[in-house]
């Protein structure tokens, strides 16, 4: 069997994705998830001009060479266009050996290690009142862990709060929107949005928090402290994590278990974080850390080091990564929490799949391979269009991470 073509599908049905589909000689095809936010068009061309003319030719069998030979063969390693290109590849490729075994990709990573994959849902809301009504919505479709982000008073808006409930899109201009950011005014808020939460609901649903990288280590450390009565589960991206010692400083002050990683894309970007166990869950994703393959690599490092895995899952990850993610999260052994932001009925026509949300679990797909696909009719149908993330500055005009 030999690559005989590799088709690169841009499609926007609500917002932007980026589909690998390869098609070997003997007619059976497989698909990757390229997708990276606000830099669509960068993996396109990576892929089309610079991936694809190397695959024709190629045996699809040979997953891992393929992988070492798009990775060292590139000279120019990791950051997250070239990872989400080899991810893209390597996700294809597993499809298509699992088409030819006639497995699901679960069962050639070692078969079933739990019965489904506990997700969490996103609650938000601009006031407290807002939150809980939205977690109690969570509850009552039976969610077993529910995301909490609110509002800031004095703040015209903030990350993870949206007019849509169940379909959260933070790419929301064609050119950058600016927001307005207040460490003090958040730091302030947050610990008594969480005593509501926890005085509605009680002390043994699943509470998580996204910071999404907007503080510095020892604000965090604050943070993580004042949030210890409400025992969450984590307390996600505290602080940019490029300077990866920076974490010791939240390590040395708070119990508050620590997730991150979704910016991540080799697992040499959170070695240092696993091995020192700074931090409690991984959040790579199939999409942007190299594939299957890579990312089972990641989380074999992190089981090592009492690291669970926690992948991001949010709509600007398409159902093909969702469909894959799932098969690496129903059988590695250190399995945490995989994040599930649902896609619009749009989204899913243009990729039909089969994994199906039951229990507060999401359960991968049974079929051989990964169980998703793209309809490039379907896709035809929505045309590329221009969208990025905002851009966020403190009061005084600082750029500021979002
Ligand atoms: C967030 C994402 O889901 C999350 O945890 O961090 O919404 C993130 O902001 C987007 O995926 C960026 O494209
Ligand atoms: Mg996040």
């Amino acid at each position: 069997m030999k690559i005989a073509d590799a088709r690169v599908i841009v499609t926007c049905p609500g917002r932007n994705f980026v589909t690998l589909k390869i098609v070997t000689d003997e007619g059976v095809t497989g698909v990757g998830d390229a997708t990276l936010n606000g830099r669509e068009l960068a993996v396109a061309s990576y892929l089309r001009d610079h991936v694809v003319p190397l695959l024709i030719g190629r045996d699809p069998a040979r997953i891992e060479d393929t992988w070492q030979y798009l990775y060292q063969g590139a000279y120019w390693r990791r950051g997250p266009v070239t990872m989400s290109a080899i991810a893209a590849v390597d996700t294809a490729l597993w499809d298509i050996k699992g088409k030819v075994a006639g497995l699901p990709v679960y069962q050639m990573l070692g078969g079933r290690s739990r019965e489904g994959v506990t997700v969490y849902g996103h609650a938000n809301g601009e006031t407290v009142d807002q939150v809980l009504t939205e977690v109690a919505r969570f509850v009552d479709l039976g969610y077993r862990a529910v995301r909490v982000q609110c509002g800031v008073p004095g703040l015209a808006k903030t990350y993870g709060v949206s007019g849509d409930k169940m379909f959260y899109e933070p790419a929301d201009a064609a050119l950058p929107s600016e927001a307005t950011w207040s460490t003090e005014r958040y730091l302030a808020h947050v610990p008594a949005v969480f005593a509501r939460v926890r005085d509605e609901f009680g002390p043994h649903l699943r509470l998580l928090h996204d910071v999404h990288h907007r503080l510095t280590p020892i604000e965090a450390a604050r943070l993580g402290r004042s949030l210890e009565p409400y025992a969450l589960t984590w307390m996600e991206d505290p602080v940019p994590a490029d300077l990866q010692e920076g974490f010791r400083l939240i390590r040395q002050h708070t119990t508050t278990p620590v997730a991150v990683g979704e910016v991540f894309n080799t697992v040499w970007d959170a070695s240092q974080l696993i091995r020192e166990q700074l931090i409690d869950y991984i959040r790579t994703t199939v999409v942007h850390a190299g594939g299957i393959t890579h990312l089972r690599r990641i989380f074999d490092f992190a089981a090592l080091h009492h690291v669970r895995s926690g992948s991001h899952g949010a709509t600007d990850l398409s159902p093909v990564c969702m469909a894959a993610a799932l098969q690496l999260d129903i059988a590695i052994p250190n399995f945490g929490l995989q994040e599930y932001m649902r896609h619009t009925d749009q989204t899913d026509q243009v990729f039909p799949h089969d994994y199906h949300f039951e229990g507060g679990y999401l359960h991968p797909s049974e079929a051989p391979g990964l169980g998703v696909d793209i309809d490039e009719e379907a896709a035809a149908r929505y045309p590329y269009s221009p969208a990025y993330l905002p851009v966020n500055r403190l009061e005084d005009g600082t750029v500021h991470p979002w």
